[in-house]
């Protein structure tokens, strides 16, 4: 049975889609914890959402890629909040766009351990719960990276491969559960994501320029969607795409 207050577990809310979310959700009554590295902005986004929704919601620090991290704040959230119910697995990154040979160790330990760790960890912390709670939905942030692959993304589409691995698998070992699995899978969609990948605001901005990307609070919408719908329905993936985007490469500019 549905809560009537189900509470939400969002990673990387600090920034970009994961904060997009998390005001979603506020906004439709769901209890938030909100995990990020950048402690100060998910402790300001839970108080500000909490005052503004009347829910409860708490931010504390979570580094995904660290199994001390993550218990610390499944313990730190299940003390404030109680079982969660929704893991929204969203905590994510590119680093470069560098062709195998020359891809740095550093940049794909990063994407590695966030993308693919981080996303096992944190599923595997929240499970037992959701299996306690009689009802539960777990979302991937995916990619269109992990439906095809371009010069330059081996890692990062590799790592969103995995991701799609997991969820697959996972919507058949709960078979008969009262969990839903959802992947999210975006394509150019405007936040952070393009300055950590590129290493400045300039040559992000180049990313999207003459084009109109996605904006967090569509991915939002869809999640807020997903997880509003009656539980007989299981929305298993959703590739959600700019209009001005075709492909990877094939992208609509007006000059
Ligand atoms: O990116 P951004 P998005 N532990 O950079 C957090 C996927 N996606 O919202 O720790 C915990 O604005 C980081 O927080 P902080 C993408 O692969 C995107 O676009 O404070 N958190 C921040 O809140 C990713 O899975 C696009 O630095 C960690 C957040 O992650 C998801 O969407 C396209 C962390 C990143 O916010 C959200 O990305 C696509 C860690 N170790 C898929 N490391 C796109 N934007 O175009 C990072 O196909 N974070």
């Amino acid at each position: 049975m549905r809560p009537e207050h189900p509470v939400a577990l969002i990673t990387g809310a600090s920034w970009g889609i994961g904060e997009a979310t998390a005001r979603a959700l506020a906004a439709d009554g769901f209890h938030l914890a909100l995990g990020a590295r950048s402690v100060d902005r998910v402790s300001a986004l839970a108080t500000e959402l909490a005052a503004r929704h009347a829910i409860q919601a708490w931010g504390g620090p979570l580094d995904v890629r660290d199994g001390d991290s993550v218990a610390t704040f499944m313990d730190r959230a299940a003390s404030r909040l109680g079982d969660v119910h929704v893991l929204v697995n969203n905590a994510g990154l590119a680093r470069g766009l560098d062709r195998i040979e020359d891809v740095r160790e550093a940049d794909w330990d990063e994407m590695i351990r966030t993308n693919v760790e981080g996303v096992l960890r944190m599923t595997r912390a929240c499970l037992p719960v959701m299996r306690r709670a009689g009802w539960g939905h777990v979302f991937f942030l995916g990619s269109t990276a992990s439906h095809g692959v371009y010069e330059g993304g081996a890692v990062y589409c590799g790592t969103k491969h995995f991701v799609r691995a997991v969820s697959e698998t996972l919507r058949l070992e709960l078979l008969g559960l009262p969990i839903r699995i959802t992947s999210i899978d975006p394509g150019m969609v405007e936040t952070e994501f393009s300055v950590t990948r590129l290493g400045s605001r300039e040559r992000a901005d180049a990313v999207y320029r003459g084009m109109e990307p996605l904006a967090a609070a569509d991915i939002a919408e869809c999640i807020r969607w997903a997880v509003g719908l009656p539980d007989r329905v299981n929305i298993d993936q959703i590739l959600v795409k700019p209009r001005d985007q075709a492909a990877f490469h094939r992208v609509h500019r007006r000059t």
